[in-house]
């Protein structure tokens, strides 16, 4: 047997994952039988890396170098285990300049109306690239959700990505500045080291359970 990954001992075995569909709106969504968590940020900021990470399933969640590559709300269906099913669920990035006017106005409100009113939306996680931090349209985010999302419904958390791109010694003095100015809980990323993943994974894990009760 060839050894295992060192990303693959960060957190634990996904069972089974599934790409179930791409939709244009929240109207077009597959029942909300199971938790679901969701992962927004701005366009490259490595939302669909995360979720192949998270997944352990390497070209699920579509990845580009072209920035604005998702533009639907992708649905996948994550099994951790037996009796542990989640929707996880890949939102288009925001703030690309280079894609159409009619386009980014197009998918604001399909966002908007998605994190309103899932019913079964349990966690948000808000990416921002550790190196830039918080930007506007992050904070218009974490205003939007504040005013339209009651807390106890869906817990927002703010996920710092491309860690590995920081040195080693300034990665925890950046970490901690964001811990200062935010008022959610922050996460350190990696997707090419899968440094974080297996608190990312707790948190999924607490949403989900924290909603059921
Ligand atoms: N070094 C490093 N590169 C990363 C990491 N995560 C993503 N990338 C790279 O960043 C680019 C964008 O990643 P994606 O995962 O496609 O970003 P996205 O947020 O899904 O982008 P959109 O779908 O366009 O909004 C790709 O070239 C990735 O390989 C990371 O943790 N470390
Ligand atoms: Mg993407």
């Amino acid at each position: 047997m060839s050894s295992a990954p060192a990303k693959d001992l960060l957190g634990p075995m996904v069972l089974d994952a599934t790409f179930v569909l791409g939709v244009p709106a929240v109207a077009k969504m597959p029942p909300p039988a199971m938790p679901e968590i969701a992962f927004a940020g701005r366009s490259n900021v490595g939302k669909s890396s995360l979720l192949n990470t998270l997944m352990q399933r390497k070209g699920l969640a579509r990845t580009s170098r072209t920035p604005g590559c998702t533009r639907q709300l992708n649905v996948f269906e994550v099994k951790l285990s037996a009796d542990q099913l989640f929707h996880f669920v890949d939102l288009p990035g925001y703030g690309y300049a280079k894609v159409s006017k009619a386009e980014r106005i197009g998918w604001g409100p399909m966002i908007e109306d998605y994190l309103r009113e899932r019913p079964s939306l349990k966690a948000l996680f808000l990416l921002v690239d550790a190196r830039r931090g918080v930007e506007e349209d992050d904070l218009q985010l974490l205003d939007f959700m504040e005013g339209s999302r009651p807390k106890e419904t869906c817990r927002v958390h703010l996920v710092a990505t491309k860690l590995d791109k920081i040195v080693r010694a300034k990665q925890k003095p950046a970490l901690e500045a964001l811990k200062v100015m935010a008022k959610v809980p922050v996460i350190g990323f990696s997707s090419e080291t899968g440094h974080g993943r297996d608190e990312l994974w707790g948190r999924i894990e607490k949403a989900a359970r924290h909603v059921e009760a």
